[in-house]
């Protein structure tokens, strides 16, 4: 069993600039004891498969917000899937995804049968992200289980 806090990556995708998305997720998620890599703004895909490789990590995070992400995601985590199953973890999604507001239920649909664990959207999306986290057992000695 391990001894260690749970392990975020955080990014978004290449085109994508903004970075307080990635500043805000990184305190919720520390707040509730996780360790977070936030690999800042216009992320390489190859960054993120690498940072996968050596971080042992229990979830990835894609914040995007400059409106690209519904057309970018796609390749982002068609590369993710090739990273080796066992350092493979959960992969959600969150943010402004497109340049005509809030995607609709087909395109969740379609981005989770891809293999997003789970697209958070609109205003409730931190705390249905809060809510997801819950799913991890973070123990007083930072024991993580994955739900
Ligand atoms: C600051 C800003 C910039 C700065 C960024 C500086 C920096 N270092 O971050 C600069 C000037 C660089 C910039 C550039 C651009 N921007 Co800008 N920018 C903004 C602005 C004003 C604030 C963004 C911000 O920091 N918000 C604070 C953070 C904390 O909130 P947030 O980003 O909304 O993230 C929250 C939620 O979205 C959600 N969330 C986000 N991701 C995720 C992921 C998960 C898993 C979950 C659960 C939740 C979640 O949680 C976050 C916290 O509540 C917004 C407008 C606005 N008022 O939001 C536009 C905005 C994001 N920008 C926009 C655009 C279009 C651009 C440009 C294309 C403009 C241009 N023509 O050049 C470029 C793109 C550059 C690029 N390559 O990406 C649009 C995006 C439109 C869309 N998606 O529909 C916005 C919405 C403005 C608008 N209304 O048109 N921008």
């Amino acid at each position: 069993m391990s001894s260690r806090p749970p392990v975020a990556v955080v990014t978004t995708i290449s085109s994508d600039a903004h970075t307080w998305n990635l500043v805000h997720l990184q305190l919720v998620l520390e707040e509730r004891g996780w360790q977070v890599i936030n690999l800042g703004s216009c992320t390489p895909v190859d960054l993120v498969v690498r940072s996968l490789t050596e971080a042992d990590a229990d979830l990835l995070v894609v914040s995007t917000v400059n409106g690209h992400g519904l057309l970018e995601v796609p390749s982002l985590l068609d590369a993710v899937l090739r990273v080796p199953e066992r350092l493979r973890p959960p992969v959600v999604l969150g943010g402004k995804l497109t340049t005509h507001g809030e995607i609709g239920d087909g395109e969740v649909r379609r981005l989770r049968e891809r293999g997003f664990a789970e697209v958070f959207r609109g205003e409730t999306a931190v705390d249905a992200f809060r809510s997801y986290l819950s799913g991890f057992a973070v123990t007083s000695t930072s024991t993580a289980t994955a739900a």
